[in-house]
């Protein structure tokens, strides 16, 4: 490990294992039934979800580029960041457009990801410090929605929160977070980096949750197979149907599992026995869909002034730079 990256894991030896745990016994007991969308992201998971960004489908990954190579340079300009955080980072791939304009720029000096996998962390600590020999990386290896770990030093910081991930949050669990997040912009300079997927029609939305390869639905029956790995449960991937349901009120997409047939699921590690009626469903993931207006209350509620947005030239994704 070359001695430009460090690594602090901040995470107890036995934090998955427990999280997993407590995630699965809280979500499967509950009516209606749901499990946490961070626990698809084990290594298969993690493929699956680098073929999704590619579906012809999924156009939010592209649309956020898009995005950002036009707007990368600005971006660096109005942030004159020294620091930049990265939330959620996994394979840190768009990250470089940022990377490369701020570095241009000649303002930055330290790039701080934040994810809960160390093993993609120092993937991506190793491919960075080799593509930009002056930079600094320093990683947080933590769950982002408990500690944000954004470093003391190197302000002005330009934390990235990217993909639109925090549409896995509904809106009040969004408050709470960027409450966190405003409270923890306190040098002079400091500002919000986000990308959020925007409202459409339906039929487009759904398609992206539902495409014609499976291979959405793959990635959704794989949280069954995280629990059959790490909690010895005896989910059958086969007696379930994926399915992707735009829910107008809340303005999310859901994704859930639904049971084809009556049947009970063992869980030993749990100690539970989960009974599934026929066409119950377990709901995995809520993916939110934002306007601009609503964004911009949900900031103002925050302490948070929306100060730049960037669309694709389809509106279909923005990116916008938020300030105290
Ligand atoms: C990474 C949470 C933004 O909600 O679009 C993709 C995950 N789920 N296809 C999303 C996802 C199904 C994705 N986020």
């Amino acid at each position: 490990m070359p001695d430009r990256i460090t690594i602090d894991n901040r995470l107890p030896e036995d934090h998955r294992a427990r999280s997993l745990r407590a995630d699965a016994t809280a979500g499967l007991t509950a009516d209606p039934k749901s499990l946490p969308p961070k626990w698809f992201y084990d290594a298969h998971g993690s493929v699956l979800f680098d073929r999704i960004t590619r579906l012809p489908e999924y156009y939010p990954t592209r649309a956020e580029r898009m995005i950002l190579r036009a707007h990368a340079e600005e971006i660096a300009r109005l942030s004159g960041a020294r620091t930049l955080v990265e939330l959620g980072s996994g394979s840190s791939d768009k990250t470089r457009l940022l990377l490369d304009a701020l570095t241009a720029a000649g303002s930055l000096k330290h790039y701080a990801p934040v994810d809960v996998s160390e093993a993609a962390l120092a993937d991506a600590a190793d491919a960075l410090c080799r593509d930009y020999p002056d930079l600094r990386v320093a990683a947080t290896v933590t769950d982002f929605e408990a500690d944000l770990a954004l470093p003391e030093a190197g302000g002005p910081r330009l934390i990235a929160f990217l993909g639109s991930t925090l549409g896995n949050f509904v809106r009040e669990q969004r408050a709470a977070f960027l409450a966190r997040l405003r409270a923890a912009l306190t040098s002079e300079g400091d500002a919000l980096l986000l990308g959020l997927d925007l409202v459409k029609d339906p039929k487009t939305l759904v398609r992206a949750y539902d495409d014609d390869q499976g291979v959405t639905a793959a990635f959704n029956k794989n949280v069954l197979r995280v629990l059959n790995r790490e909690l010895r449960a005896e989910f059958d991937l086969g007696a379930y149907d994926h399915r992707a349901v735009w829910d107008p009120e809340a303005e999310h997409i859901e994704m859930r599992l639904r049971a084809r047939v009556a049947h009970q699921v063992k869980i030993p590690a749990l100690d539970l026995t989960v009974d599934f009626g026929r066409g119950e469903d377990l709901r995995t993931e809520i993916s939110a869909k934002f306007r601009r207006e609503t964004v911009t209350e949900e900031l103002a509620a925050a302490g948070l002034e929306l100060a730049h947005w960037w669309t694709d030239p389809q509106s279909r994704f923005a990116l916008l730079l938020a300030t105290p």
